[in-house]
């Protein structure tokens, strides 16, 4: 396995708009960020990603780009951010900006340009289609955030499509010319001196032209997965990408991928594809949806968490390169999703934590998961910010569905779920702004928050502090192999990392109860580096949310 700084750094994902408010207006900024940097630094992680900081009328925080150049004011500006890198840089961390490749904002220059007429030097940078002959959309495909894909634009009677929101029509990467604008792009932050990308929806920049009408619109994952992602072109753009400009730089890239699996992963990631270093699969993410995507859940099964985790290892095992998340700013915190965050929340938040660290691929935290911020459950629809969150809730009234019951789901599944304000101490807005909050801080505050657990010693902040110290400690936790016991069962997680210098077990018990350990190794034979509880010694028994790491001796 070659080594690399990408491979064995910790990243720490931030979602500026939540992170801290330096102004008073609410929302995070980047001078916030600069405030947080030697807080972040004592976390141990390597490596800040940004989501979006471009200049965006915001209909998706910042995931519709009005400017690419440009940093939103909002934010601080462009000022601002030559701070922000600069005293990144200082402190021994890099810094990863979020790039929106695959659309824009309506409100760029080039949607401005290219809705003015057919014949528009712009026209072609977006997809534009007449109506079908019915007089309806040129075809049944559905965006992400509900409602149909398409666009009806009055000025030259046409459809533009739009896989989000309608503020965000795609971009057509056939043409040229919107490739090496987006590569000028690129070459252009990398000349500032960031460190690397993480571009969004990569996977659906190439588009199948036929722009057949899908089999069973309704069936999200389907839908994605045989009309939407990895087109005919995908690798031949990204390996251009490379060639143009990723390649020049000492650079990490994941790309985010709805509809990249097992099968299509590996060809983005290939040591010697020449395309990205790591992606984002949604294996393990979106196992607790049914056919209908999010607001159509069934039960999460760890059964088939754990069995997620051994394919992808095993697919990309000396050949490419993985990611390690279980959360972002796009789903519900990950100790309500994979812990029990009311009864066993302190130990569910420290196991996961452990899980991720002694996993093989680059480890990535959300902000505030390493204090083991909780969901929010806003009172009304009014609280709620997100865009997916407000059409799907538009779209089941239409429906007459039971509101009350898809408020639940609403509680359960909500995007804002991580993006409510990041938890710094007790005083008010829990010291987020001085000011109105643009989403409302969760009530738990008081309990929970970073001042508070700075000073507890055996809190969930100093878990990750020392589960990135270990994982820094002990290479073999990046780099060696793994092996599953007993997938099949759905209550525990037990498996090994080792190289011919060293071997370590992993016990993670997932329920409720206290657990028998069976693994196939003499437990005799390992002595214990961390244990979730106030434990020294090793027995044949965990407790419920127990997670134990072993060494042999
Ligand atoms: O997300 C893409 C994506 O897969 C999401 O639409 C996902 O299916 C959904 O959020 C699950 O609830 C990326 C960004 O991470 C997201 O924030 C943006 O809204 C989206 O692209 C559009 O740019």
């Amino acid at each position: 396995m070659k080594k690399a700084w990408w491979k064995e750094g910790v990243v720490y994902q931030i979602y500026p708009r939540s992170y801290k408010d330096t102004t008073g207006n609410g929302v995070g900024d980047l001078y916030g960020i600069i405030e947080k940097l030697d807080y972040i630094k004592s976390l141990g992680v390597d490596i800040i990603w940004l989501c979006p900081l471009y200049k965006s009328p915001n209909d998706d925080n910042g995931y519709d780009i009005a400017d690419y150049r440009v940093i939103s004011e909002e934010f601080g500006g462009d000022e601002a951010f030559d701070i922000l890198l600069k005293e990144t840089h200082k402190r021994g961390l890099k810094l990863v900006m979020d790039v929106v490749a695959n659309h824009s904002s309506d409100e760029h220059y080039w949607f401005e340009e290219s809705k003015k007429s057919k014949d528009n030097p712009y026209r072609d940078y977006y997809y534009w289609k007449p109506p079908s002959k019915e007089g309806q959309e040129p075809n049944n495909w559905q965006s992400f955030f509900s409602g149909p894909a398409w666009k009806y634009d009055e000025t030259t009677q046409e459809y533009y499509l739009h896989l989000f929101t309608k503020k965000q029509p795609d971009l057509n990467w056939e043409n040229p010319k919107v490739r090496q604008e987006m590569y000028d792009v690129l070459d252009f932050w990398c000349q500032k001196g960031i460190d690397g990308f993480r571009m969004d929806v990569i996977s659906l920049i190439s588009k199948r032209l036929d722009f057949k009408d899908s089999h069973a619109p309704d069936n999200y994952e389907e839908t994605i997965k045989d009309y939407y992602a990895n087109g005919p072109r995908i690798h031949e753009f990204l390996k251009e990408m490379n060639a143009e400009v990723l390649s020049k730089y000492d650079i990490m890239t994941v790309g985010e991928g709805p509809g990249i699996d097992l099968e299509t992963g590996l060809d983005y990631v290939h040591e010697d594809a020449n395309e990205l270093n790591m992606i984002f699969h949604f294996g393990h993410m979106f196992i607790d949806n049914g056919p209908g995507g999010k607001y159509d859940p069934i039960d999460m099964s760890l059964a088939k968490f754990k069995k997620v985790f051994g394919l992808w290892d095993s697919k990309l095992k000396g050949k490419g390169w993985g990611s390690i998340f279980l959360g972002n700013h796009d789903f519900s915190r990950m100790v309500n999703r994979f812990g029990n965050a009311e009864d066993f929340h302190d130990e569910s938040a420290k196991l996961l934590s452990l899980l991720l660290f002694t996993m093989r691929g680059t480890v990535y935290v959300y902000q505030g998961d390493e204090i083991g911020m909780t969901n929010v459950a806003y009172p009304d629809i009014s609280y709620y910010n997100d865009v997916e969150t407000l059409n799907a809730y538009k779209e089941a009234k239409a429906k007459g569905e039971d509101m009350n019951a898809f408020f639940k789901l609403v509680h359960k599944q909500s995007r804002d779920n991580a993006r409510s304000p990041m938890q710094w101490n007790s005083s008010e807005n829990a010291g987020f702004s001085q000011g109105k909050p643009w989403l409302e801080v969760n009530t738990n505050y008081l309990e929970i928050n970073v001042a508070h657990q700075d000073t507890a010693k055996d809190s969930i902040l100093n878990f990750y502090r020392k589960m990135i110290q270990v994982r820094k400690d002990h290479p073999i936790l990046v780099y060696g192999d793994y092996f599953c016991f007993d997938e099949d069962n759905s209550t525990s997680f037990f498996y090994k990392r080792w190289d011919e210098e060293g071997t370590y077990l992993v016990l993670l018990n997932f329920t409720d109860a206290s657990l028998e350990i069976e693994v196939d190794e003499d437990l005799s034979e390992y002595e214990l580096l961390v244990s979730n509880y106030d434990k020294t010694k090793n027995s044949g028994q965990l407790e419920a949310w127990e997670a134990r790491l072993l060494k042999r001796f």
